[in-house]
């Protein structure tokens, strides 16, 4: 207890603490939030005094910008900075992705701020109720009228209110699930997406302005073996010069056309 100025190591340790309660208490509520219906669209948000809410995407793309990968599996944006209690809101534009965080208690080596309980999200992709038979069973459909959920009822129009325009005739557009995941205790944070992270999908994010990742060490070949930190692609995406912590805390966000990796290998240079 003595080794911290009395008011910063309090203020620490409870940060310490919300971290956590935050994060589980939040497992719950994106969960049910991806069950109930999304707010809002794009952008920022502000929250009702907990922070804002920052929103970052699953995409895939084609052609790949690198020839090891059948085509380019990312988060856009690829580099967040956000301040302590902000909240990032995962959009599964595109499904069968999650987001993990690079932690010893997943067997990897810690790229979290010391004190932060690891997380994780499921595989996430489309509401079931949304997508065409197709893709993904949906489970067994409701009988009609009666709703489980306490929203507002499908004849109604009401429930249409979170999935834009429903067109009456057409099939409905998929709808992505959400992931809400808090972030209070300031830091660098790397990760990954377990299906793709071979392929270079990996996220990070600047809680604050604490730009030091003791993790990081300069080259991808550095990594020590067994799997311990990031492997095949994603130590590229995240060793890139513009995801360094202190770009990320300029730019606010980088996308991932700005990493230098994703612009070396497209075909024609103009320069
Ligand atoms: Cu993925």
């Amino acid at each position: 207890m003595g080794q911290y100025p009395p008011d910063s190591s309090r203020r620490d340790v409870m940060k310490a603490l919300g971290a956590g309660a935050v994060l589980s208490g939040l497992g719950g509520t994106a969960t049910a939030q991806a069950d109930d219906g999304q707010q809002g669209g794009g952008g920022e948000q502000e929250t009702d005094g907990r922070g804002t809410v920052h929103e970052v995407q699953t995409l895939i793309q084609g052609p790949p910008t690198n020839p090891n990968r059948p085509a380019d599996f990312f988060y856009q944006p690829t580099g967040l900075h956000v301040q302590p209690g902000d909240v990032v809101k995962f959009v599964f534009t595109t499904p069968d992705h999650n987001v993990v965080a690079y932690h010893p208690a997943f067997g990897m080596r810690r790229r979290v701020p010391t004190g932060v309980t690891a997380y994780s999200s499921p595989l996430l992709g489309w509401r079931p109720e949304s997508i065409a038979d197709d893709q993904i069973e949906p489970p067994a459909e409701t009988g009609g009228g009666e709703g489980e959920t306490g929203g507002g009822g499908e004849g109604g129009g009401g429930a249409g209110a979170d999935q834009g325009e429903r067109e009456a005739d057409g099939p409905p557009e998929p709808v992505p699930d959400t992931w809400l995941q808090a972030f209070e205790t300031p830091g660098v944070y790397d990760m990954l997406c377990s299906p793709h992270e071979g392929f270079g999908m990996a996220l990070r994010v600047v809680v604050g302005d604490v730009t030091e990742a003791p993790f990081e060490t300069s080259t991808p070949e550095n990594l020590a073996e067994p799997r311990t930190g990031p492997v095949g692609l994603a130590r590229v995406t995240l060793t890139d010069p513009a995801l360094q912590p202190t770009a990320i805390v300029e730019q606010g966000a980088v996308d991932w056309q700005d990493l230098e990796a994703n612009q070396a290998q497209s075909g024609e240079s103009e320069g």
